[in-house]
């Protein structure tokens, strides 16, 4: 039966949720271009260069905070219906909806505000070109801060729809081990909430206040910290979900099963461990932070490529099992054995393809010293794109060509332009995010319209400035055909009528080795969970304790010994 027909309440909320994440996806998409061509001096005809910034924060926030959002939501409201096989709380999850839904509308009008001349508003400017990292000494209009707070809090809602039905289940069926796709929902969600609490003290003890005016100071290093608490594990409330439709869904759709779900939880308990205590890898070149505890932060990343190097061989063994079901022979030949032909396949091992770069790209970052010479440079959105905006955001459109069809009991219409959306995506990205690497390693700066600096040579090691600025433009310009083409899918598909039967459907084959082969204590939620604060409390503890000791509200840094 299609997951619509069984489950339509539930149905119904996702829905929701994918419709507010496409359009947050339509409009950023939209923001990038415009500011793609700005920057590279294609065309600056759509906004002036004081507004570059207003459509940049924008541009991160539709996209790296609402869309994502807003599709994980409805990717594990399924995810979590599907495999505990029941409707989710309705009262629950819909409140979590429309406070994330309010929380999103009061952050975008407070930014579209900047564009339309920041009118006053109780007594405030209304505009919030902070960008999408909104730390201070930056300042929004307050209605951006609690709109953020409001998506975060909504997300907290939502998690608890995921954990009631769960209680509900372990009540029917005590003594069995939790289906492996609720699983990495609930392990998504205990990161999540551990690692969001940095950001929600950060924006309601300090940002709040201070943005309406009741404090006068705020102390940037201590708020940067607490951003930057939340902002790595922050990504990887992106990657997991990610990592849950290449785990559970992608072996599937190459023709096979999962190689092995023991392996997937030990990723996903790995990931709840080390996700938070990483921060400072973002804050390398802050000063009033010892350089011991950015060591400790480098070494935890680099504990933290494990689980992703595990997932890169599990899921390209689970394809290969496929391939191989499909009759493909020889080393490397199996490959050409696989459905290239179905788009959702296809944008899943794209997205795994790119991730792969996209990780090494990380793995320079995180070292402590040759992050000085990419800090701040347009290497790191080069990063980014890779990861969030592939990994993430390919994967997210590809596997809504199957899901949508389950979630609304209609067929994919417009097939011939959702074949050739992801290598669209695949494409276009190649092209911006090989330039911007090139470009950050000549020390071309993110974040800012003017990257010219006419007094100033920038020189390619291959290659000239002009050729990689083109090829941003380029690549750009393929990703906002790629979106526009896999809304098109979407539109037409969600418009059209139901009717005749579908040719996809919900049911996740058993891994070659199930749950049966996972040691129970890996479930053990609440002891993942202690280990998890220990870690943190090691990390953090003593380098945010010398920041609130010499003044909560004081800016300026504790003396550091060298
Ligand atoms: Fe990152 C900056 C380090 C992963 C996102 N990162 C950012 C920023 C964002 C971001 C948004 O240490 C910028 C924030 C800002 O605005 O300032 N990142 C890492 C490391 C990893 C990493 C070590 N990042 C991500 C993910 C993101 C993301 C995931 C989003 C989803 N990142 C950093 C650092 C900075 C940073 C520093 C600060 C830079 C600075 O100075 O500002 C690792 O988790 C990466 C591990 C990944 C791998 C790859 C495994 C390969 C796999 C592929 C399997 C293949 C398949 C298909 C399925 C080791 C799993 C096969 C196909 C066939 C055809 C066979
Ligand atoms: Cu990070």
């Amino acid at each position: 039966m299609v997951f619509v027909d069984s489950y339509p309440k539930t149905s119904k909320l996702v829905r929701s949720e994918f419709l507010v994440s496409f359009i947050a996806l339509g409009i950023g998409a939209l923001f990038g271009v415009i500011q793609a061509l700005h920057r590279t001096g294609v065309f600056r005809g759509f906004v002036s260069s004081a507004d570059y910034y207003t459509i940049l924060t924008g541009h991160g926030v539709l996209l790296a905070l609402v869309f994502t959002t807003f599709f994980i939501a409805g990717l594990f409201t399924w995810a979590v219906a599907s495999s505990l096989e029941r409707e989710l709380p309705q009262r629950i999850a819909w409140s979590a909806f429309w406070i994330m839904l309010t929380g999103t509308v009061l952050a975008a009008v407070s930014i579209i505000g900047g564009i339309v001349g920041s009118p006053s508003i109780l007594g405030h400017d209304l505009e919030a070109d902070v960008l999408f990292t909104f730390y201070a000494p930056m300042k929004a209009h307050p209605a951006f801060y609690i709109g953020a707070a409001l998506i975060i809090v909504g997300s907290w809602v939502a998690g608890l729809a995921y954990f009631k039905s769960l209680w509900e289940w372990r009540s029917e069926n005590p003594g069995e081990r939790i289906p492996l796709q609720t699983f990495m929902v609930l392990t998504t969600m205990l990161m999540w909430y551990v690692s969001t609490i940095g950001v929600a003290v950060e924006v309601v003890a300090f940002l709040i206040p201070w943005s309406l005016g009741l404090i006068q100071n705020v102390d940037p290093l201590l708020t940067r910290t607490l951003f930057w608490y939340f902002g790595h594990p922050v990504v990887y409330f992106w990657l997991m979900p990610a990592y849950l439709v290449w785990y559970t869904i992608l072996p599937k759709l190459a023709g096979g099963r999962l190689f092995s779900d023991p392996l997937a939880r030990v990723v996903f308990v790995a990931f709840l461990l080390l996700s938070t205590p990483v921060g400072f890898h973002h804050q390398y070149t802050d000063p009033g932070i010892p350089s011991g505890y950015k060591f400790i932060a480098m070494t935890n990343t680099m504990f933290l490529l494990l689980p992703s190097l595990l997932t890169a061989f599990t899921v390209v063994a689970s394809v290969e099992h496929g391939a191989r079901q499909r009759g493909a022979k020889g080393y490397l030949s199996w490959l050409r054995n696989l459905p290239w032909g179905k788009p959702a396949f296809a944008g899943c091992m794209l997205a795994g393809l790119m991730f792969a770069a996209g990780g090494f790209s990380g793995m320079i970052n995180a070292g402590m010293n040759i992050n000085y010479l990419i800090h701040n440079t347009i290497w790191v959105p080069g990063h980014f794109h890779l990861t969030v905006g592939t990994a993430f955001a390919l994967t997210a459109m590809a596997i809504s060509y199957w899901l949508v069809p389950q979630i609304t009991g209609k067929k994919l219409r417009q097939r011939t332009i959702a074949t050739l959306q992801p290598y669209v995506w695949f494409v276009g990205m190649a092209v911006m995010s090989n330039a911007m690497h090139r470009a950050g390693l000549a020390g071309i700066p993110r974040r800012t319209a003017e990257p010219t600096y006419d007094e100033f040579a920038f020189e390619g090691v291959a290659g000239t400035v002009g050729e990689m600025r083109i090829q941003i433009a380029i690549g750009g310009f393929l990703l906002f055909v790629g979106a526009a083409m896999f809304l098109i899918v979407m539109a037409d598909t969600l418009l059209a009528r139901r009717g005749g039967t579908l040719s996809v459907n919900g049911t996740i084959p058993e891994p070659l080795s199930g749950a049966d082969h996972s040691p129970r204590i890996l479930d053990n939620y609440k002891l993942w969970t202690a280990i998890a604060l220990l870690l943190i409390a090691i990390a953090y503890g003593p380098p945010l304790a010398s920041m609130v000791a010499d003044g909560l509200f004081a800016p300026g840094s504790p003396p550091i010994p060298v």
